[in-house]
């Protein structure tokens, strides 16, 4: 059984981030996501507006999803790619060769065009800016 590893905040979830959970859990068996904290999106310069409890329900209940853990640092991603026993992980091309030290093999997926939460955080302010 090929076990596959990804990670994000999944802020505001989108079709973006659904597409990579799917295609991620394409790529193996069991898909395993680990969830930023709020205190590692602070370090990213992020601030989510769902709080971290919230995101993981949401991540948990997608059927591609089978396992969902909380990641506290992005230097820990060997840590946790041992523990979790992953043989692949997946990023979107954001993050490409950013992680290419990890001690498994490592797959950067095309993201999703035209979405992000960004994106969807300024449409909502400029629908409310009166
Ligand atoms: N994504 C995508 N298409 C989009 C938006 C996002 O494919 N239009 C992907 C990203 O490339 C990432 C995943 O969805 O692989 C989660 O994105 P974010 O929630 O923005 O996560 P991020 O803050 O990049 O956190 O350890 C790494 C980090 O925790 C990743």
């Amino acid at each position: 059984m090929k076990r596959v590893i990804t990670f994000g905040t999944f802020d505001l979830f989108h079709i973006g981030h659904l597409n990579i959970l799917r295609r991620a859990k394409e790529q193996g068996d069991y898909l395993i996501v680990g969830v930023s904290s709020d205190e590692l999106n602070e370090k990213k310069g992020k601030k989510s507006i769902i709080p971290l409890k919230d995101r993981i329900e949401i991540v948990k209940s997608l059927t591609c999803v089978d396992e969902v853990f909380i990641e506290d640092s992005l230097e820990l991603k060997d840590e946790y790619i041992k523990k979790y026993n992953a043989e692949l992980l997946v990023m979107g091309d954001d993050w490409k060769d950013k992680f290419n030290w990890v001690s498994c093999n490592v797959k950067y997926l095309e993201r999703t065009p035209n979405i992000s939460t960004t994106y969807l955080k300024n449409s909502i302010a400029m629908v409310y800016k009166d």
